[in-house]
């Protein structure tokens, strides 16, 4: 008898699964390593420690994301940052410096010409236009008529061939040698003799120089020396007066108002432009008066010892520099005398 199919099949069953089992066995033992990721295919024992590993590899994988996370954080927020604004900030912050003087200016000079329009020439109408006759106008329009360039005139470079700290131009004016730092070789420098009312040209007071004219304000009853060579106006019954260079282009000017609080010139000066910077102050040797300059320079203030007035000086040049002329300036100012007989 031969044996049943079914049994038969078994058998084929059981050869064909020892294969098998073996293939498991062999399996199961060479992968004990809790290493390895293949080992959940293998048994009860081994699956939990497969699953403890996929944790720590996400553990690791997420501190690791988390890093690199933190190492570009830094580098967006700090590192870049800190790169990239050096270049940008210089050229956005050099255009304004040089753009507002020359707007402010220009105002000034077109606006304000029609009130002394027709009996002073041009460049007078720059300042005189500013003169009105109430005290808050005139203080108002001196501020805004002088030049807005922050650095002072005396700071300013000038023509200066024997470099005596008089402009060639200055020299010109004075009958002193531009070639010569002591023109009268009397020891002293020109620019000194002029500093301390002396003519450098030659023997002598200043006041006494050829070169030198005199003025006295009948109505205020100030006196001031300026240059021969220029020519002087008195406006608005004597409130104002322009002297002004030959070729109308500079002008110095002196305008009246009263000291209504009967200020000292610095707390006056504060009040009337309290947003605005003083310069240094200046004395008259006898004590007649006391005032002080704007930032620039290109304005002086001063109030006399009783404090009842205020008298206002400015320079000014229609085109160029007026710090060619700053030592004339500070002359008329230096010279400036109250109570003149
Ligand atoms: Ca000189
Ligand atoms: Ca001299």
């Amino acid at each position: 008898m031969s044996l049943p199919a079914k049994k038969v099949e078994e058998g084929k069953k059981d050869a064909s699964g020892l294969p098998n089992r073996l293939n498991q066995d062999f399996v199961v033992h060479n992968m004990p390593s809790p290493l390895s990721s293949s080992a959940t295919v293998s048994g009860n024992k081994i699956t939990p420690s497969g699953n403890h590993k996929k944790t720590g590899m996400l553990i690791i994988g997420g501190g690791l994301l988390l890093v690199a996370a933190l190492v570009y954080g830094v580098y967006a927020l700090i590192i870049k940052p800190s790169l990239t604004p050096t270049v940008n900030q210089p050229v956005v912050s050099n255009t304004p410096n040089i753009n507002q003087p020359i707007n402010q200016v220009t105002p000034a000079d077109t606006g304000t010409t029609e009130n002394q329009a027709t009996s002073v020439p041009p460049i007078i109408n720059v300042s005189t236009s500013t003169a009105t006759s109430t005290a808050t106008n005139t203080v108002a329009a001196a501020s805004s008529t002088a030049p807005s360039v922050s650095t002072p005139l005396d700071q300013i470079s000038f023509v200066d061939m024997d470099k005596d700290g008089l402009s060639d131009a200055e020299e010109k004016l004075l009958g002193s040698d531009p070639t010569k730092t002591d023109t009268d070789g009397d020891g002293n420098l020109d620019l000194a003799e002029v500093q301390n009312g002396y003519n450098p040209a030659g023997a002598g007071k200043l006041a006494a120089s050829p070169f030198i004219s005199s003025y006295r304000n009948p109505s205020l009853k100030y006196a001031i020396i300026y240059p021969k060579a220029w020519s002087l106006k008195a406006l608005n019954n004597n409130e104002t007066v322009v002297v002004t260079s030959a070729d109308e282009n500079y002008f110095v000017q002196i305008i009246h108002q009263s000291n209504t609080d009967g200020s000292e010139i610095a707390a006056w000066y504060q009040k009337e432009f309290p947003d605005q910077q003083a310069g240094e102050g200046r004395f008259a040797v006898d004590g007649s008066w006391s005032g002080i300059f704007n930032a620039d320079k290109s304005v002086f203030y001063l109030t006399d010892k009783g404090k009842k007035d205020v008298y206002i000086f400015s320079l000014g040049a229609a085109s160029g520099s007026p710090a060619d002329y700053f030592r004339i300036f500070t002359m008329i100012i230096d010279n400036f005398k109250l109570n003149a007989k």
